[in-house]
């Protein structure tokens, strides 16, 4: 038997609202109908901006050698396909989340970041896949452990994606990485897979982009395809 597979497609995610304010973020997040998609949470500058234009098509998201240079939540709406004349799916969401931990900002932009996210996070249906970023040179900092436990406290689907893996050329790096790969999934119960990617090389994206789909359209996907 062959499995039709769905594929995000590229080029398609159209930019909606940006939102700053929590009140407006929350009358929104209330007011949506059919609330379907994916969000990208993660420490600023571990690639979660270049993630979703890996995933989405090259001008997506807007990506900086600087960090925090995600200030807003940026929300846009996407499509997928099988490839057949009635195989589209319309109308899901991508959101792209300002970054945590960035230490050069002022006492009141983390507040409203931090107002923003509990806003975000206390008015997010269950239908929305939490994917969470770090770097893979240096997973499961404090301040990832410390994001990490507050996600898990809200029942979400989590998927957890290791980025830059391409910095990874020693043998030894490479090791450490799988070592701490099993300590990870031992200590964050909760989350559904982990898996390594690079946005700059691609390698890892079609993994990212099956898990993504198979929980977007479960029906769509066979159960072979796992990677925890
Ligand atoms: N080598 C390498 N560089 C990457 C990779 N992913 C992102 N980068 C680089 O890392 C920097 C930050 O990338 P962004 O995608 O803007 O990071 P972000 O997580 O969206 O950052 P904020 O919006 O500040 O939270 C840019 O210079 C990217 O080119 C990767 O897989 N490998
Ligand atoms: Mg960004």
């Amino acid at each position: 038997m062959t499995t039709i597979e769905h594929k995000i497609i590229r080029g398609s995610a159209e930019f909606r609202y940006a939102f700053s304010d929590p009140d407006q973020l929350k009358e929104w997040l209330n007011s949506v109908e059919n609330f379907q998609g994916i969000t990208f949470v993660g420490r600023s500058n571990v690639g979660k901006s270049s993630l979703i234009n890996a995933l989405f098509g090259n001008k997506t998201a807007r990506t900086s050698k600087t960090p925090g240079r995600t200030r807003e939540i940026n929300i846009f709406t996407f499509s997928t396909s099988d490839g057949t004349k009635n195989g589209t799916t319309k109308n899901l969401y991508l959101i792209d989340l300002p970054g945590y931990g960035h230490a050069n900002i002022s006492k009141e932009m983390a507040q409203n970041w931090q107002k923003l996210i509990d806003t975000f996070f206390s008015n997010l249906p269950k239908t929305i896949g939490i994917i969470n970023v770090q770097d893979a040179r240096r997973p499961d900092q404090d301040i990832d452990k410390e994001f990490n436990n507050y996600i898990g406290s809200f029942d979400v689907t989590t998927f957890l994606v290791l980025n830059k893996i391409d910095k990874l050329k020693k043998q030894t790096e490479k090791s450490a990485l799988e070592k701490q790969r099993v300590q990870i999934i031992h200590d964050y119960n909760w989350i559904k897979c982990l898996i390594t990617t690079s946005a700059e090389n691609g390698a890892g994206v079609s993994n990212l982009e099956r898990e993504i789909i198979s929980f977007l359209l479960p029906h769509h996907t066979s159960n072979n395809q796992q990677s925890r």
